[in-house]
């Protein structure tokens, strides 16, 4: 058996204005291997994260988000 770590990220971005946003975010996240799932809200604008810190970082899914088209504001 393989332990498996799980952290929690909440990003902001701004820029996540409707369903359509929010579909292209989670598609975007869930494509990124360490991404166990992420949640967009267009009317908070936040995203929620849980990845695996073994295989990515808040940095790099900070990266895919900007990617996708949705930076993250600090
Ligand atoms: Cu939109």
């Amino acid at each position: 058996m393989s332990t498996s770590t799980t952290e929690h990220v909440t990003l902001l971005a701004p820029d996540i204005s409707c369903g359509h946003c929010v579909s292209t975010v989670q598609e975007a996240l869930g494509k990124q291997e360490g991404v166990k799932l992420a949640m967009a809200n267009a009317e908070t604008k936040f995203v929620d994260v849980d990845f695996d810190p073994t295989v990515t970082t808040v940095e790099q899914i900070s990266s895919t988000m900007a990617q996708a088209g949705y930076p993250v504001k600090a």
